[in-house]
């Protein structure tokens, strides 16, 4: 069922990124069409966003959040349509069209971004955060140059979602690390997820996200690894009913534009875009703390076994290769990260 439906937006995505790349790039542009407040001169823009998660999802509620700003403060010129459950495609191939233009907005995780923007690599280094407030401190201080750093590649970056920790889950019971040796792990398209994977004495298995349910169904793979949130929403929790509780990364979401985009917009609009994309962030935190929470409540009442890990050392040690292979490459960053800890 899902599988067909991706194939149906498979096709109607091929059509529209078509009709998009005919039309000049950047969204259908009405320059002469009246708006409501008079600002007749000015043009009027209809985007597309893409998001990979349901309509109802803690990212989706933030982008829609921001669509609806943007089009308040643009008295209605710029109007975003949000297209849900990877509708427009899988979080990689959607990165390479925002980067053309052909998709004009997108929210993403940083961890599939990372193999287009290097830098942004560091998030999915192991247990470099101690919890949210840390995370946060450092993305709204120093971890803002990381954003802007998208705009070498091709990218706008608007504003950091929250996306809590994420934990490992698999197939047969994980009570400690030494139980996932040998397990075939999916993983988040990029390079240090492998060797993060690796270090545990396992086998990294990247795949989009579309494709983990069935295969951990299949026994394609043994686990995977995510938040509450997608856990649940992507029903993996029937198929991997094991939850370590190990937290091993907290890999923010980040909504962004097409720099081809940005550059055709004027200055009054991007002020538009890069304050709503601001403003939405509260209303994200918020709904994902609820959302959170209602996640975890439904996947126990199914039957999950929850395990919690009483003394992450040994989890932190195993890891520490990854840390140590990728500390120069990201020092700097490190260094800030390390700062906002205090
Ligand atoms: C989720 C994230 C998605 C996607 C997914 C994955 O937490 O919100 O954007 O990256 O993880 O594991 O692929």
């Amino acid at each position: 069922m899902k599988r067909t439906s991706k194939a149906v937006a498979g096709i109607v995505t091929t059509v529209l990124v078509a009709g998009t790349l005919l039309a000049g790039c950047g969204g259908k542009t009405d320059a002469g069409k009246q708006s409501a407040s008079g600002d007749a001169k000015k043009p009027s823009y209809t985007f597309r966003l893409a998001e990979t998660h349901p309509a109802d999802y803690p990212t989706t509620m933030g982008d829609k959040k921001f669509a609806e700003l943007v089009n308040q403060k643009t008295n209605g010129r710029i109007k975003i349509d949000v297209f849900p459950s990877s509708q427009l495609g899988e979080e990689k191939a959607v990165i390479e069209q925002v980067q053309l233009g052909a998709i004009e907005f997108t929210r993403v995780s940083s961890a599939p971004l990372a193999e287009f923007n290097k830098a942004l690599g560091v998030f999915s280094l192991p247990y470099i955060f101690d919890n949210e407030e840390h995370l946060w401190k450092f993305l709204q201080g120093d971890g803002t140059k990381l954003l802007e750093g998208l705009s070498s590649s091709k990218m706008t970056g608007l504003a950091y979602y929250e996306s809590g920790a994420r934990n490992f889950y698999t197939r047969k019971p994980v009570l400690a690390v030494a139980d996932l040796k040998g397990q075939k792990i999916r993983v988040q398209q990029n390079k240090v997820n492998i060797d993060l994977i690796s270090a545990l004495g396992a086998s990294a298995t990247p795949m989009p996200y579309g494709d983990v349910f069935s295969s951990l169904q299949t026994g394609v793979i043994d686990a995977a690894e995510n938040n509450w949130p997608s856990y649940e929403t992507s029903n993996h929790y029937q198929v991997a009913k094991n939850l370590v509780l190990d937290g091993h990364q907290r890999v923010p979401e980040i909504l962004m534009m097409s720099k081809v985009t940005w550059d055709k917009l004027s200055d009054e609009d991007k002020k538009a875009v890069k304050e709503a994309a601001s403003e939405s962030v509260t209303y994200q935190r918020e709904q994902w703390k609820s959302f959170e929470q209602k996640s975890q409540e439904k996947v126990k009442a199914a039957g999950v076994i929850v395990t919690e890990i009483k003394d992450l050392k040994p989890w932190q040690d195993a890891v520490k290769p990854v840390i140590e292979k990728y500390r120069a490459e990201f020092k700097d960053t490190l260094d800030a990260i390390e700062k906002a800890r205090k």
